[in-house]
């Protein structure tokens, strides 16, 4: 059974189901939904799709998995993106929260303002939270910087779901305004998983 992904395919976060899936050579459908309508907010996808509003949610026969990093391990688990050493495994989860609550939150916040909003169109609240984004999406490119100065993966010595949850966002940081040069450890990083058999890029 092909599994279904519920996406906008601008989103990293659908963008890392689809990489891990091309990593692995499993075929994936694909429905594409407008957020910038709200297409994710109706009454049907709420009923039908994902309670909480949201893409990405990947769908398997008759259920629904929202949250991009479940997804990515429904698809993943067993293969060899999931570490099989009980430490390595529990590392590869601990990055793959520090990215949705170090990492996302900010980095990807402050692309989907700046290069899907807006600036201008941004609200008063918004526009407030800009430096404190700026500031925590900065402190979390400098942290996996000085993670990856002495290895070239997230956890272990070779890609896994850690490195794919990452990276997602992380390519595409300068849209939000990151200068990514200024990380020299995750520049190299980032070619290396682009360089990963199976690689597709986020506009394929
Ligand atoms: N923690 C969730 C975040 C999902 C999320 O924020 N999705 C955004 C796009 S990346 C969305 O659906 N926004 C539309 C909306 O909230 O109406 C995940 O990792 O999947």
């Amino acid at each position: 059974m092909t599994p279904i992904l519920h996406e906008y395919s601008q989103s990293g976060n659908c963008y890392k189901i689809r990489l891990t899936a091309a990593l692995l050579g499993l075929p994936i459908e694909r429905r594409e939904y407008d957020i910038m309508k709200g297409e994710t907010r109706t009454p049907r996808f709420l009923a039908d799709v994902n309670p909480n509003g949201r893409i990405p949610v990947l769908q398997v026969g008759d259920r629904f998995i929202p949250e991009s990093n479940a997804a990515c391990f429904y698809l993943a688990d067993g293969t060899e993106l999931v570490p099989e050493d009980r430490f390595d495994r529990a590392d590869m989860l601990r990055w793959m929260f520090f990215e949705q609550y170090s990492h996302e939150p900010n980095v990807a916040t402050l692309r989907f303002w700046l290069a899907f909003v807006g600036e201008a169109r941004l609200d008063e609240l918004q526009r407030a939270l800009l430096p404190g984004k700026r500031k925590a999406g900065e402190a979390a490119l400098r942290l996996m910087d000085e993670h990856l100065a002495t290895r070239d993966y997230f956890v272990g010595d070779r890609l896994s779901l850690a490195d794919v949850a990452l990276y997602a966002y992380t390519h595409v940081a300068d849209d939000g305004g990151f200068d990514l040069s200024a990380y020299p450890a995750v520049s190299r990083w980032l070619a290396l998983v682009a360089a990963q058999p199976g690689y597709r890029p986020m506009d394929s």
